[in-house]
Protein backbone atom coordinates (compact mmCIF):
# COMPACT_ATOMS: atom_id res chain seq x y z
CA UNK A 1 0.00 0.00 0.00
CA UNK A 2 1.37 3.60 -1.00
CA UNK A 3 2.16 5.24 2.40
CA UNK A 4 0.23 9.14 2.17
CA UNK A 5 1.88 12.29 3.46
CA UNK A 6 0.61 15.37 4.13
CA UNK A 7 3.53 18.39 4.65
CA UNK A 8 2.17 21.92 5.68
CA UNK A 9 5.40 24.51 4.80
CA UNK A 10 6.60 22.32 1.75
CA UNK A 11 7.20 25.32 -0.01
CA UNK A 12 9.82 26.39 2.94
CA UNK A 13 13.33 25.00 3.37
CA UNK A 14 12.55 21.71 5.20
CA UNK A 15 9.18 21.19 3.49
CA UNK A 16 11.14 20.98 0.19
CA UNK A 17 13.81 18.41 1.04
CA UNK A 18 11.74 16.50 2.86
CA UNK A 19 8.84 16.02 -0.34
CA UNK A 20 12.25 15.19 -1.69
CA UNK A 21 12.75 12.27 0.93
CA UNK A 22 9.13 10.80 0.71
CA UNK A 23 9.22 10.49 -2.93
CA UNK A 24 12.53 9.06 -2.67
CA UNK A 25 10.63 6.33 -0.24
CA UNK A 26 7.72 5.75 -2.30
CA UNK A 27 5.31 8.31 -0.81
CA UNK A 28 2.43 10.25 -2.40
CA UNK A 29 3.08 13.40 -1.38
CA UNK A 30 0.30 15.95 -0.51
CA UNK A 31 1.53 19.47 0.92
CA UNK A 32 -0.27 22.83 2.13
CA UNK A 33 0.32 25.70 -0.29
CA UNK A 34 -0.44 29.90 0.45
CA UNK A 35 0.69 30.89 -2.57
CA UNK A 36 -0.30 30.68 -6.62
CA UNK A 37 1.33 27.68 -8.18
CA UNK A 38 3.22 30.11 -10.02
CA UNK A 39 5.30 30.99 -7.46
CA UNK A 40 5.34 27.62 -5.97
CA UNK A 41 7.34 26.44 -9.37
CA UNK A 42 10.13 29.16 -8.84
CA UNK A 43 10.28 27.76 -5.13
CA UNK A 44 12.14 24.68 -3.82
CA UNK A 45 10.06 22.58 -4.80
CA UNK A 46 10.72 23.51 -8.71
CA UNK A 47 12.52 19.84 -9.54
CA UNK A 48 9.08 17.73 -7.94
CA UNK A 49 6.64 20.09 -8.02
CA UNK A 50 4.97 17.75 -10.56
CA UNK A 51 4.96 14.96 -8.48
CA UNK A 52 3.47 16.44 -5.51
CA UNK A 53 -0.32 17.16 -5.16
CA UNK A 54 -0.84 21.05 -3.30
CA UNK A 55 -3.73 22.18 -1.68
CA UNK A 56 -4.05 25.97 -0.91
CA UNK A 57 -4.93 26.79 2.41
CA UNK A 58 -3.42 28.66 5.54
CA UNK A 59 -2.76 27.21 8.91
CA UNK A 60 -4.74 30.34 10.24
CA UNK A 61 -7.57 29.20 8.08
CA UNK A 62 -9.21 26.18 9.99
CA UNK A 63 -11.85 25.01 7.74
CA UNK A 64 -8.98 25.02 4.78
CA UNK A 65 -7.08 22.66 6.96
CA UNK A 66 -10.11 20.46 7.72
CA UNK A 67 -11.30 20.06 4.23
CA UNK A 68 -8.23 19.23 2.98
CA UNK A 69 -7.28 16.76 5.70
CA UNK A 70 -10.81 14.87 4.98
CA UNK A 71 -10.15 14.81 1.31
CA UNK A 72 -6.15 13.49 1.72
CA UNK A 73 -6.58 11.24 4.82
CA UNK A 74 -2.60 10.88 5.28
CA UNK A 75 -0.65 8.35 6.84
CA UNK A 76 1.59 11.00 8.07
CA UNK A 77 1.51 14.89 9.04
CA UNK A 78 4.45 16.90 9.02
CA UNK A 79 3.58 20.39 10.34
CA UNK A 80 6.58 22.09 9.33
CA UNK A 81 4.59 26.00 8.25
CA UNK A 82 5.36 28.62 10.67
CA UNK A 83 6.21 32.00 11.12
CA UNK A 84 9.80 31.06 11.36
CA UNK A 85 11.34 34.15 11.77
CA UNK A 86 12.77 35.07 15.65
CA UNK A 87 13.56 38.34 15.33
CA UNK A 88 10.20 38.93 13.64
CA UNK A 89 8.43 37.59 16.57
CA UNK A 90 8.86 40.52 18.25
CA UNK A 91 7.13 42.66 15.81
CA UNK A 92 4.44 40.42 14.91
CA UNK A 93 3.92 38.33 18.15
CA UNK A 94 -0.11 38.07 17.52
CA UNK A 95 -0.27 36.16 13.68
CA UNK A 96 3.47 34.08 14.73
CA UNK A 97 1.29 32.93 17.94
CA UNK A 98 -1.53 32.34 15.55
CA UNK A 99 0.13 30.50 13.15
CA UNK A 100 2.86 28.66 15.10
CA UNK A 101 0.25 27.80 18.35
CA UNK A 102 -2.66 27.92 17.28
CA UNK A 103 -2.14 26.08 13.87
CA UNK A 104 -1.22 22.95 15.80
CA UNK A 105 -4.06 23.02 17.94
CA UNK A 106 -5.92 23.16 14.10
CA UNK A 107 -4.81 19.84 13.08
CA UNK A 108 -4.42 18.16 16.34
CA UNK A 109 -8.07 18.99 17.01
CA UNK A 110 -8.67 17.48 13.38
CA UNK A 111 -6.85 14.41 13.87
CA UNK A 112 -8.99 13.70 17.25
CA UNK A 113 -12.49 13.95 15.61
CA UNK A 114 -11.65 13.03 12.17
CA UNK A 115 -12.69 9.18 12.36
CA UNK A 116 -10.67 8.56 9.40
CA UNK A 117 -7.71 10.33 11.01
CA UNK A 118 -7.53 7.96 13.55
CA UNK A 119 -4.73 6.65 12.81
CA UNK A 120 -2.94 9.17 11.35
CA UNK A 121 0.66 10.01 12.83
CA UNK A 122 1.66 13.68 13.78
CA UNK A 123 4.85 15.42 13.30
CA UNK A 124 6.02 18.82 15.21
CA UNK A 125 8.14 20.91 14.06
CA UNK A 126 9.85 22.28 17.69
CA UNK A 127 12.76 24.49 18.33
CA UNK A 128 15.86 24.56 20.17
CA UNK A 129 14.85 28.18 20.60
CA UNK A 130 12.12 26.27 23.40
CA UNK A 131 15.48 26.24 25.36
CA UNK A 132 16.60 30.02 25.61
CA UNK A 133 19.43 31.07 27.46
CA UNK A 134 19.58 27.89 29.48
CA UNK A 135 21.76 27.32 32.28
CA UNK A 136 22.68 23.66 30.56
CA UNK A 137 25.15 22.60 27.99
CA UNK A 138 24.37 20.81 26.00
CA UNK A 139 20.68 21.01 25.57
CA UNK A 140 18.97 17.64 25.45
CA UNK A 141 15.53 16.28 25.67
CA UNK A 142 15.74 16.80 29.83
CA UNK A 143 16.73 20.06 30.02
CA UNK A 144 14.07 22.87 31.12
CA UNK A 145 12.34 25.14 28.70
CA UNK A 146 12.63 28.66 28.61
CA UNK A 147 11.74 30.27 25.56
CA UNK A 148 13.04 34.66 25.30
CA UNK A 149 11.30 35.26 22.20
CA UNK A 150 7.41 35.09 21.47
CA UNK A 151 8.61 33.00 18.63
CA UNK A 152 10.14 30.25 21.26
CA UNK A 153 6.94 30.87 23.43
CA UNK A 154 4.31 30.20 20.52
CA UNK A 155 6.67 26.20 19.81
CA UNK A 156 6.59 26.03 23.46
CA UNK A 157 2.71 25.66 23.04
CA UNK A 158 2.60 23.68 20.01
CA UNK A 159 5.49 21.04 21.82
CA UNK A 160 3.30 20.91 24.97
CA UNK A 161 0.15 20.38 23.28
CA UNK A 162 1.82 17.58 20.87
CA UNK A 163 2.83 16.25 24.16
CA UNK A 164 -0.90 16.40 25.34
CA UNK A 165 -2.14 15.11 22.34
CA UNK A 166 -0.11 11.65 22.34
CA UNK A 167 -1.24 11.11 26.32
CA UNK A 168 -4.76 12.34 26.10
CA UNK A 169 -5.84 11.32 23.01
CA UNK A 170 -3.00 8.79 21.78
CA UNK A 171 -2.12 10.23 18.88
CA UNK A 172 0.85 8.83 17.87
CA UNK A 173 2.95 12.64 18.21
CA UNK A 174 6.47 13.44 17.80
CA UNK A 175 8.13 16.37 18.61
CA UNK A 176 11.60 16.62 16.85
CA UNK A 177 13.47 19.59 18.90
CA UNK A 178 16.05 20.52 16.30
CA UNK A 179 18.88 23.01 16.33
CA UNK A 180 19.67 25.11 13.49
CA UNK A 181 20.03 23.93 10.03
CA UNK A 182 21.02 25.48 6.89
CA UNK A 183 21.45 24.60 3.45
CA UNK A 184 21.06 26.53 0.34
CA UNK A 185 17.76 26.76 0.58
CA UNK A 186 17.55 29.07 4.02
CA UNK A 187 15.60 31.75 3.88
CA UNK A 188 18.07 35.26 3.10
CA UNK A 189 16.80 37.08 6.33
CA UNK A 190 18.36 34.28 8.53
CA UNK A 191 22.16 34.77 9.43
CA UNK A 192 24.16 31.89 7.62
CA UNK A 193 22.36 32.64 3.94
CA UNK A 194 22.84 36.26 4.56
CA UNK A 195 26.43 36.02 5.25
CA UNK A 196 27.29 33.47 2.23
CA UNK A 197 24.97 35.56 -0.10
CA UNK A 198 26.85 38.84 1.07
CA UNK A 199 30.46 37.12 0.01
CA UNK A 200 29.37 35.20 -3.13
CA UNK A 201 28.40 38.97 -4.50
CA UNK A 202 31.66 40.44 -3.19
CA UNK A 203 33.32 37.98 -5.06
CA UNK A 204 31.57 38.66 -8.26
CA UNK A 205 33.01 42.29 -8.03
CA UNK A 206 29.39 43.42 -5.98
CA UNK A 207 31.09 45.55 -2.96
CA UNK A 208 29.24 45.48 -0.33
CA UNK A 209 28.79 46.47 3.75
CA UNK A 210 28.21 43.62 5.37
CA UNK A 211 25.68 44.57 8.43
CA UNK A 212 25.16 41.94 11.04
CA UNK A 213 23.83 42.28 15.06
CA UNK A 214 25.36 40.29 17.26
CA UNK A 215 28.80 38.83 16.16
CA UNK A 216 29.12 36.28 19.81
CA UNK A 217 25.91 34.55 19.40
CA UNK A 218 26.58 30.57 19.05
CA UNK A 219 24.52 28.21 17.51
CA UNK A 220 24.67 24.45 16.36
CA UNK A 221 24.29 24.72 12.63
CA UNK A 222 23.39 21.33 11.00
CA UNK A 223 22.32 20.56 7.56
CA UNK A 224 18.90 20.78 6.81
CA UNK A 225 19.05 16.82 4.86
CA UNK A 226 19.89 15.36 7.61
CA UNK A 227 17.40 16.58 10.15
CA UNK A 228 14.91 16.04 7.35
CA UNK A 229 15.58 12.12 7.02
CA UNK A 230 15.65 12.46 11.26
CA UNK A 231 11.89 13.71 11.01
CA UNK A 232 11.33 10.65 9.06
CA UNK A 233 12.76 8.50 11.16
CA UNK A 234 10.63 9.54 14.43
CA UNK A 235 7.64 8.60 12.30
CA UNK A 236 8.80 5.09 11.78
CA UNK A 237 10.06 3.99 15.08
CA UNK A 238 7.23 2.26 16.91
CA UNK A 239 6.79 4.47 20.01
CA UNK A 240 5.74 8.09 19.56
CA UNK A 241 8.21 10.42 21.87
CA UNK A 242 10.47 13.36 21.58
CA UNK A 243 14.11 13.85 20.20
CA UNK A 244 16.54 16.68 19.72
CA UNK A 245 18.63 16.38 16.38
CA UNK A 246 21.78 18.63 16.52
CA UNK A 247 25.29 18.26 15.56
CA UNK A 248 26.75 18.39 18.95
CA UNK A 249 28.63 21.39 17.77
CA UNK A 250 28.93 25.13 18.65
CA UNK A 251 30.58 28.14 16.49
CA UNK A 252 29.51 31.71 16.87
CA UNK A 253 28.20 33.93 14.18
CA UNK A 254 31.80 35.65 13.59
CA UNK A 255 33.47 32.03 13.59
CA UNK A 256 30.80 31.00 10.70
CA UNK A 257 31.99 34.26 9.10
CA UNK A 258 35.81 33.67 9.24
CA UNK A 259 34.58 29.92 7.45
CA UNK A 260 33.22 31.84 4.84
CA UNK A 261 35.76 34.16 4.40
CA UNK A 262 38.25 30.96 4.09
CA UNK A 263 36.37 29.02 2.02
CA UNK A 264 36.22 32.21 -0.70
CA UNK A 265 39.73 33.60 0.59
CA UNK A 266 38.71 36.72 1.54
CA UNK A 267 40.56 38.78 4.34
CA UNK A 268 38.11 40.67 6.41
CA UNK A 269 38.30 44.20 8.41
CA UNK A 270 35.56 44.00 11.16
CA UNK A 271 34.01 47.22 12.17
CA UNK A 272 32.48 47.60 15.39
CA UNK A 273 29.52 49.45 16.59
CA UNK A 274 30.42 52.89 17.79
CA UNK A 275 32.79 53.33 14.68
CA UNK A 276 31.86 56.53 12.26
CA UNK A 277 32.19 55.19 8.76
CA UNK A 278 35.16 57.81 8.46
CA UNK A 279 37.11 56.38 10.82
CA UNK A 280 37.79 52.81 9.68
CA UNK A 281 38.71 51.99 5.99
CA UNK A 282 38.68 48.30 4.89
CA UNK A 283 41.85 47.92 2.83
CA UNK A 284 41.52 47.27 -1.09
CA UNK A 285 40.08 43.39 -1.07
CA UNK A 286 38.88 43.26 2.14
CA UNK A 287 35.24 42.95 3.08
CA UNK A 288 33.90 44.61 5.89
CA UNK A 289 31.72 43.76 8.15
CA UNK A 290 30.24 46.00 10.55
CA UNK A 291 28.25 45.58 13.52
CA UNK A 292 24.63 47.63 13.37
CA UNK A 293 23.10 47.67 16.44
CA UNK A 294 19.56 47.63 14.68
CA UNK A 295 20.10 44.11 13.90
CA UNK A 296 20.40 43.60 17.30
CA UNK A 297 17.34 41.48 19.02
CA UNK A 298 15.36 42.81 22.17
CA UNK A 299 16.61 39.56 23.87
CA UNK A 300 18.75 37.45 21.93
CA UNK A 301 19.35 33.12 22.78
CA UNK A 302 23.56 33.27 22.90
CA UNK A 303 24.36 29.81 23.81
CA UNK A 304 22.87 26.66 22.20
CA UNK A 305 24.70 23.13 21.01
CA UNK A 306 22.38 20.20 21.40
CA UNK A 307 23.10 16.82 22.75
CA UNK A 308 21.41 14.11 20.13
CA UNK A 309 22.31 10.97 21.96
CA UNK A 310 18.89 9.62 22.16
CA UNK A 311 17.99 9.92 18.54
CA UNK A 312 21.29 7.97 17.83
CA UNK A 313 20.83 5.05 20.27
CA UNK A 314 16.92 5.07 19.75
CA UNK A 315 17.07 5.98 15.80
CA UNK A 316 20.07 5.52 14.75
CA UNK A 317 20.15 8.33 13.32
CA UNK A 318 23.80 10.29 12.51
CA UNK A 319 24.57 13.52 10.68
CA UNK A 320 26.55 13.12 7.24
CA UNK A 321 27.42 16.51 6.71
CA UNK A 322 29.96 18.25 9.11
CA UNK A 323 30.01 22.27 9.02
CA UNK A 324 32.56 22.84 6.21
CA UNK A 325 30.22 20.85 3.73
CA UNK A 326 27.19 22.75 4.92
CA UNK A 327 29.64 26.03 3.95
CA UNK A 328 30.87 24.39 1.29
CA UNK A 329 27.48 23.73 -0.30
CA UNK A 330 25.73 26.98 0.47
CA UNK A 331 28.64 29.21 -1.36
CA UNK A 332 28.92 27.33 -4.10
CA UNK A 333 25.15 27.81 -4.48
CA UNK A 334 25.05 31.27 -3.61
CA UNK A 335 28.40 31.88 -6.22
CA UNK A 336 26.16 30.39 -8.70
CA UNK A 337 23.41 32.30 -8.15
CA UNK A 338 24.88 35.26 -8.43
CA UNK A 339 26.93 34.52 -11.32
CA UNK A 340 23.32 33.60 -13.16
CA UNK A 341 21.89 36.90 -12.47
CA UNK A 342 24.59 38.78 -14.07
CA UNK A 343 24.24 37.19 -17.02
P1 LIG B 1 10.93 28.20 6.22
O1 LIG B 1 11.89 27.88 5.13
O2 LIG B 1 10.83 29.60 6.71
O3 LIG B 1 9.48 27.70 5.74
C1 LIG B 1 8.31 28.05 6.44
C2 LIG B 1 7.13 27.45 5.70
O4 LIG B 1 5.93 27.78 6.42
C3 LIG B 1 6.94 28.01 4.28
O5 LIG B 1 6.51 26.96 3.44
C4 LIG B 1 5.82 29.02 4.46
O6 LIG B 1 5.06 29.26 3.28
C5 LIG B 1 4.97 28.28 5.48
N1 LIG B 1 4.01 29.15 6.17
C6 LIG B 1 4.26 30.29 6.86
N2 LIG B 1 3.11 30.79 7.35
C7 LIG B 1 2.11 29.96 6.97
C8 LIG B 1 0.71 29.94 7.15
N3 LIG B 1 0.08 30.91 7.84
N4 LIG B 1 0.00 28.91 6.63
C9 LIG B 1 0.61 27.95 5.90
N5 LIG B 1 1.93 27.93 5.66
C10 LIG B 1 2.68 28.91 6.20
O7 LIG B 1 11.22 27.31 7.51
P2 LIG B 1 12.13 25.99 7.69
O8 LIG B 1 13.52 26.42 8.03
O9 LIG B 1 11.89 25.07 6.57
O10 LIG B 1 11.52 25.38 9.04
C11 LIG B 1 10.50 24.39 9.00
C12 LIG B 1 9.89 24.26 10.39
O11 LIG B 1 10.89 23.86 11.32
C13 LIG B 1 9.30 25.54 10.96
O12 LIG B 1 8.16 25.20 11.71
C14 LIG B 1 10.37 26.08 11.88
O13 LIG B 1 9.81 26.87 12.89
C15 LIG B 1 10.95 24.78 12.41
N6 LIG B 1 12.36 24.82 12.79
C16 LIG B 1 13.30 25.26 11.92
C17 LIG B 1 14.63 25.22 12.28
C18 LIG B 1 15.72 25.66 11.35
O14 LIG B 1 16.83 25.90 11.81
N7 LIG B 1 15.46 25.73 10.05
C19 LIG B 1 15.00 24.72 13.56
C20 LIG B 1 13.99 24.25 14.40
C21 LIG B 1 12.67 24.29 14.02
P3 LIG B 1 5.51 30.37 2.18
O15 LIG B 1 6.51 29.67 1.30
O16 LIG B 1 4.23 30.69 1.51
O17 LIG B 1 6.11 31.52 2.95
O1 LIG C 1 19.98 33.97 13.95
C1 LIG C 1 22.42 36.39 15.21
C2 LIG C 1 21.05 36.39 15.85
O2 LIG C 1 18.05 34.39 12.45
C3 LIG C 1 21.04 33.24 14.53
C4 LIG C 1 15.13 29.79 12.83
O3 LIG C 1 15.18 28.78 11.86
O4 LIG C 1 16.80 28.71 14.15
C5 LIG C 1 16.48 29.91 13.49
O5 LIG C 1 16.42 31.00 14.40
C6 LIG C 1 21.85 34.16 15.45
C7 LIG C 1 21.00 34.99 16.41
O6 LIG C 1 18.43 32.08 13.42
C8 LIG C 1 22.31 38.71 12.44
O7 LIG C 1 20.95 37.42 16.82
C9 LIG C 1 23.62 38.31 14.11
O8 LIG C 1 21.59 34.97 17.68
O9 LIG C 1 19.92 32.87 11.66
P1 LIG C 1 19.08 33.35 12.77
P2 LIG C 1 17.71 31.82 14.83
O10 LIG C 1 17.23 33.06 15.47
O11 LIG C 1 18.63 30.97 15.62
C10 LIG C 1 15.87 28.29 15.17
C11 LIG C 1 16.33 26.98 15.71
C12 LIG C 1 14.47 28.30 14.70
O12 LIG C 1 13.65 27.51 15.14
C13 LIG C 1 14.04 29.45 13.85
O13 LIG C 1 12.85 29.17 13.12
O14 LIG C 1 22.53 35.09 14.62
N1 LIG C 1 22.61 37.41 14.17
N2 LIG C 1 23.45 39.11 13.07
C14 LIG C 1 21.78 37.62 13.14
N3 LIG C 1 20.66 36.99 12.75
C15 LIG C 1 20.05 37.43 11.62
N4 LIG C 1 18.93 36.78 11.18
N5 LIG C 1 20.52 38.49 10.90
C16 LIG C 1 21.65 39.18 11.27
O15 LIG C 1 22.08 40.15 10.61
Amino acid sequence: MTKVAFITGITGQDGSYLAEWLLKQGYQVHGLARRPISDVMRSHLYQVHQHVQLHYGDLTDGVSLNTILDQVRPHEVYNLAAQTHVAISFQAPEVTTNINALGTLRILQQITHNPHLRDTKFYQASTSEMFGNSMQTPQSELTPLAPASPYGIAKLYAHLLTQNFRSSHQVFACAGILFNHESPRRGELFVTRKITQAFARWVSGQHTILELGNLDSRRDWGHAKDYVRAMWMMMQHHTPDDYVIATGTQHSVRDFCNMVAAYFNIPLHWQGSGVSEQAVHAQTGELMIRVNPELHRPLDVINLVGDSSKAQRVLNWQPEYDLNDLVQHMCEHDLQLVKNLMQ
